[in-house]
Order: C-alpha cells, then sequence, then structure tokens
C-alpha cells in the first residue's frame, strides 16, 4: 500500500475509534473545529445535502449526541443520509476527511458511523480500506446486558478481564436451541453490513452508482437467512418457521436481555403479544397492503404511480417485486403497496409501547444489528418470503432445456466427512467503555460461543464431450422434516441453501474438480480486530512490515464457520446437489471467471460490479420443481451426514 492509501485506512479506523468519546483525536479535532463546510461549497459535487445539514446543525434540529439511532425513523434517517451524501459528494479526500472530522464531535455518533461506513463502501478513492466489525464499534448491540455490567466492574476494579455470554433465555424457552444463529456476532454483522451495501434509501440516479438486481437480493438474500435457520432448527429438533401475520398473535415473546449505551434496556414482548396500531402504521394498513400485493402477483402486474400495469412475469419480475415489498425508492407506487417489510420491522420494534407512552427505546428489530436476535425476524421475512414464493410458483417450470447441459454428466460427488462443533470466540469491548481520566483502559473482552465446522473438501467428477467453461452450483438441503418423512424435491426447495458457485473449466472426456469449503462463495472469513488493523497499518506506516490492499475487500458476507448447518451428534442426513450450467450463458462481466470478487459474491453480489451471474438467484430451485424432469445429467444428489461433535 502507498502512503496516502495507509494514511486513508488510519484516519478510516481513528474516526471509529470510541466514536461516543467527543475530542479524540487532536488532528482531527482541529481539522473539525477548523472546518467550515458552507464556505467550502465548491468542493462538494453537489452542495445542497452539506448546505442542509450544517443548517439543522446550527438550528439545534439534529438528533443529539449520546441518542439512539435508528433507521428506521425517518427524520433519524434522513438526517444520516444527509451526512452521507455530503461525504460522499465530496470532490476529494481531503474534503471528505475534513467534513468527516467536522462532523464526528457534531452529529449523533449513531447517524455518524452509518453514514460514514456507508461512504466508504461506496467512495472510489476509499475503494479497499477496511472498517472494523461492527461489534467492535458497537458491542452494545452485540453483547447482553451481563456482560456490559461485568465489563464495567472489570475497569473500575482496573482488572483485564474475560467474560462468559451465555445466549439469551432459559432452556425452558425451545427457541432458545437455536439461539446461538440468531445471536451469532458474525451473522448480525453480516446482516447489517449487506443493508449497508444495498442500502433500502439509496438513491442509485442521484448517486450514480447502480444498485443492479438488488429487489432479487433483497429476497434471495433473506430467503437464504430463513432456509438456513429452518435448517438449524431441524438440528435442533424445532419444526421449521411459521409466517407471521398481522391479525393474529405473536406465540413466542421474547426478552433480550440487551442494553443501550445510554436510554436503557431494549424492550421485551411477552408470549401472545398482538400486533398493535401505532401512532403513524394501522394493523389493517398492513393487511391492505399485503392484498394489494398479493393482487399485483396473482395478476403478474404492479399499478404503478401513473396507474399503468407493469408486467412481473418476466424472471425480472422478482426484483420488481422485492423493490416493492421492501421497500426501496424504486418502489413502483410507494402510497398503493405501502413499505410492507421495513413497517414489519417497526410494528414489531415498538409492540409493546405503540403509542410512546412509556418513551421506551426502539425494540432489537429496529436496527439491523440486532434483529435477528429475535425469533420474530424469522417469522416476518417467511410472511416476506411467502410472497415472494407465491410470485415464483406462478412462473413457469424450468424446461428440459433449461436445466440441461448436453454432454456433461456428473458422475459422482465425493466429500469429506462434515463435522461440526462449538468454540469460543472473544470480543473486545474495549469500545463499550467510557473513557475516564483517572482509569486506564484494561483489556476486557466477551467470551461467546459459536458454532464452526470443521474444513471439507469436495470432488465433482465429470464426464463431458467436450471442453468447455462451467458453473459449479453446490447446495445443500434436508432430507427429513421435522416428523420424519423425507421431503420431496419441491418441497425441499424452500429449504436448500447455498454452498458454494464457482466457474470450472472441464476436458473431454473425465474431469474431477476439486474445492475448498474456505473458498465458498457465500462467505468470508473471520474480520480483522480493530487492534490487529490498527497495529497493521502503523507498522505499514512506520515502513517496519507491508500491507496488501484488496481493492474487492468485502464487509458482507455469511461468517464462514457457519457454511454447514448444526446436525446432530449421532449424524443427521442431508441432501447435496451439485448443478452444472454454462459458463459462457452465465457469465456477466468482462473478466476472466467472474466469481471472485471478494469471496461472498452469492449473497452479497459485488461492489462496483454487475451480479456475476445471469441465472435468476436461486437457480434452479427458484421455481416449482417436477421431479420426475428435473434430474438432467448434470445436476446430480447424493445424501451427506452432519455429525455435531460437541461442545465447549
Ligand atoms: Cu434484513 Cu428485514 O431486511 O432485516
Amino acid at each position: 500500500a502507498d502512503q496516502a492509501f495507509l494514511t486513508k485506512q488510519r484516519e478510516v479506523l481513528r474516526l471509529l475509534n470510541k466514536v461516543h468519546e467527543p475530542n479524540r483525536y487532536k488532528e482531527q479535532v482541529e481539522l473539525g473545529n477548523a472546518y467550515e463546510p458552507v464556505n467550502s461549497l465548491p468542493r462538494y459535487k453537489n452542495p445542497a445535502p452539506v448546505k442542509q445539514l450544517v443548517r439543522l446543525y446550527r438550528a439545534g434540529s439534529l438528533l443529539p449526541r449520546g441518542a439512539i439511532f435508528t433507521l428506521f425513523d425517518d427524520t433519524h434517517r434522513e438526517q444520516m443520509i444527509l451526512l452521507f451524501e455530503s461525504l460522499l459528494y465530496a470532490n476529494d479526500w481531503e474534503t471528505f476527511l475534513r467534513t468527516a472530522a467536522w462532523a464526528r464531535d457534531r452529529v449523533n455518533e449513531g447517524q455518524f458511523v452509518y453514514a460514514l461506513c456507508v461512504a466508504v463502501l461506496h467512495r472510489e478513492d476509499t475503494r479497499g480500506v477496511v472498517l472494523p466489525p461492527p461489534y467492535e464499534i458497537y458491542p452494545h448491540l452485540f453483547v447482553n446486558s451481563e456482560v456490559i455490567h461485568a465489563a464495567y466492574k472489570a475497569k473500575m476494579r482496573q482488572e483485564p478481564a474475560v467474560v462468559h455470554m451465555n445466549f439469551t433465555g432459559t432452556i425452558r424457552n425451545p427457541e432458545q436451541r437455536v439461539a446461538y444463529l440468531g445471536e451469532d456476532l458474525g451473522m448480525n454483522s453480516h446482516h447489517a453490513q449487506w443493508h449497508m451495501d444495498f442500502p433500502f434509501w439509496w438513491k442509485e440516479e442521484e448517486y450514480g452508482i447502480p444498485k443492479e438486481r438488488k429487489g432479487e437480493l433483497f429476497y434471495y438474500m433473506h430467503h437464504q437467512l430463513i432456509a438456513r435457520f429452518d435448517l438449524e432448527r431441524l438440528s435442533n429438533d424445532l419444526p421449521f418457521v411459521e409466517p407471521l401475520y398481522w391479525n393474529e398473535r405473536i406465540k413466542d415473546g421474547f426478552y433480550p436481555q440487551t442494553t443501550y449505551r445510554v436510554g436503557g434496556e431494549f424492550p421485551a414482548r411477552p408470549d401472545n403479544f398482538a400486533f398493535h396500531d401505532l401512532q403513524n402504521i394501522k394493523v389493517q394498513q398492513m393487511i391492505d397492503y399485503t392484498r394489494r400485493v398479493r393482487e399485483a402477483i396473482s395478476q403478474q402486474a404492479v399499478i404503478t404511480e401513473t396507474g399503468d400495469l407493469y408486467n412481473i412475469s418476466s424472471p425480472e419480475g422478482i426484483n420488481v417485486l422485492g423493490e416493492l415489498v421492501e421497500p426501496s425508492t424504486r418502489s413502483k407506487h410507494r402510497e398503493y403497496y405501502g413499505a410492507l417489510h421495513n413497517y414489519g420491522h417497526i410494528m414489531l420494534g415498538q409492540i409493546t409501547d405503540p403509542k410512546r407512552k412509556f418513551n421506551m427505546p426502539p425494540g432489537v428489530m429496529e436496527h439491523f444489528e440486532t434483529a435477528t436476535r429475535d425469533p420474530a425476524f424469522f417469522r416476518l421475512h417467511k410472511y416476506i418470503d411467502n410472497l415472494f414464493y407465491e410470485h415464483k410458483d406462478l412462473l413457469p417450470r424450468y424446461t428440459v432445456e433449461e436445466l440441461d447441459l448436453p454432454g456433461t454428466t456428473i458422475e459422482e460427488v465425493q466429500v469429506d466427512p462434515l463435522e461440526t462443533f462449538f468454540e469460543y470466540f472473544d470480543v473486545d469491548l474495549l469500545n463499550a467503555l467510557d473513557d475516564t481520566e483517572e482509569l486506564p483502559d484494561v483489556s476486557i473482552h466477551a467470551r461467546v460461543r459459536r458454532l464452526n465446522h470443521k474444513p471439507f473438501v469436495f470432488s465433482v467428477k465429470v464426464n463431458s464431450d467436450a471442453e468447455r467453461l462451467v458453473t459449479v452450483r453446490v447446495f445443500l438441503g434436508p432430507k427429513y422434516d421435522w416428523f420424519g418423512q423425507e421431503i420431496p424435491i419441491n418441497d425441499k426447495r424452500h429449504y436448500i441453501v447455498e454452498i458454494d458457485k464457482f466457474v470450472a473449466k472441464v476436458n473431454a472426456g473425465k474431469t474431477v474438480i476439486t474445492r475448498k469449503s474456505s473458498e465458498s462463495s457465500v462467505t468470508i472469513p473471520d474480520r480483522e480486530t480493530t487492534k490487529v488493523l490498527t497495529q497493521k497499518v502503523e507498522d505499514a506506516i512506520a515502513g517496519k512490515a507491508q500491507l496488501t490492499v484488496n481493492k474487492d475487500v468485502r464487509h458482507c458476507g455469511y461468517p464462514d464457520r457457519l457454511l454447514l448447518p448444526k446436525g446432530r451428534r449421532d449424524g443427521m442426513p442431508f441432501t447435496l446437489f451439485v448443478v452444472l450450467t454454462d459458463y459462457e450463458k452465465d457469465k456477466v462481466n468482462d473478466l476472466p471467471y467472474d466469481y471472485d470478487y471478494g469471496g461472498s459474491v452469492s449473497y452479497c453480489g459485488t461492489l462496483g460490479h454487475r451480479y456475476p451471474d445471469a441465472k435468476p438467484m436461486g437457480f434452479p430451485f427458484d421455481r416449482r420443481i417436477d421431479q420426475d424432469s428435473f434430474f438432467t445429467k448434470n445436476i446430480y444428489q447424493r445424501d451427506v451426514t452432519i455429525t455435531f461433535k460437541g461442545s465447549v
């Protein structure tokens, strides 16, 4: 890395370090104090947002520092977007840094972190800059209250500490058996980063940064999260998730036992609680939106703002539907179809204080960092997912011509033994604690239990009549349901998770393709800690070591540890699928082997390139399946067993 890049990386880390502490870094403070954004308007490609931001700041109308920021609150979000746009429109790095240094001590820290992270992810001149993991920026959103209290105690006593964290609840709550997934740090940080890469509030034309197939990816990534949750449930003798509905009670309550840095505990929800009208969102409205979306699906056309009908029966229809339901700024008719999914998050987040009588802080569902902790998250998304499948199920089945890859046969698939286990992981809590003049920092970590698996290799033996490039698509699905019945393929497709997707060359004759679990296209490895990252940058700046920059570095990505579901102690049968398709037809970007960016393309797409697969996401399991004609010679299935090797 050159010095210019190292400076950027260092400044970004500083901006995000102990962000709740003002006056942290002398140079940045001076830079911020000396900067008058409104006197520097020509430094911005579009000066309107920064002008408006400063106006609100001077009027004292910004969300105060210390207050809880939620993206789902319109005012909070609009202010955050003003800052994001100020950062995005800064003409050069200098202006970007000055703007950020100015904002760091003046804007609410939640808004600041969000805007800064999204800007760093999208600016051309910060490509390759690595952000600290969200659980180190905001430990409060990732660990429970008990841990925070213990950490404070340790700091007061000036004793380094490792605090054990338990999953929320007790064994009397069956849902707790899968809390290890919903509360997994890597999973929550994947989800939070995904929403930073694909914000629902993104203005493609204005920013000039397209987010192609964003609506479809919203459907697909969340569908995969639920399918993965379902496989964990099955591994723990729990039935598949049931969708919720607006006029039905939510059977399982949730006690987050998590606390805000300032502002108290996250609100809890008792068992069998009903949805309530909020001040600005009514239960009946949600029912009406649902009805309209379902009408659009059954007619295969949505009504646009101009009253026209927009056809959704083509393979691109799912993208339009995704944008309608999330909704994104590209919703074909925001008024008419509402904001089914986003409002769902708010309805659940505010369920226990719907009239805001008690001024309770936002619920876990109102932050992407915490949403999956609540089992109702998966129920909300199952309900949304079922709408998507109502649509997908109206599309014609793939024909044999679409499925087949003539001349190519998978003869055999071999895979190492699949084994999972629990391990410990320590999270640095440094950012959780206040700085005090008298008390220096001591090392304090939370020790969490998390799922992992033994690395494995699989190999695919192919017989081909010619040399060709093939896309290899690997999936895993359940074999039996909760009742022990074998699941027919047309039902199974809903619970099939993607394991990998890559390009390989097959020769005329026989070829053996081998691939490692660590290469998977859905996952990323553990994120680098702030400490390690900071040290590396300082060493590189001092000329003591080299720092290699990966311009395609991804923060979004399912944790590699969770690639496999837990399985059972006595071995749990699953079905492994391998599908070969013609890469010449699948390729999108003009590069050799298009699936190589950043490692997590299947769930996270790419930043700055088109989604690298022309097929509908989830192909070929996204549509109805006729089991008699589905298994062409390039589609292979076999049983595999996942064995859980025990607990720490
Ligand atoms: Cu990711 Cu609902 O969209 O949490």
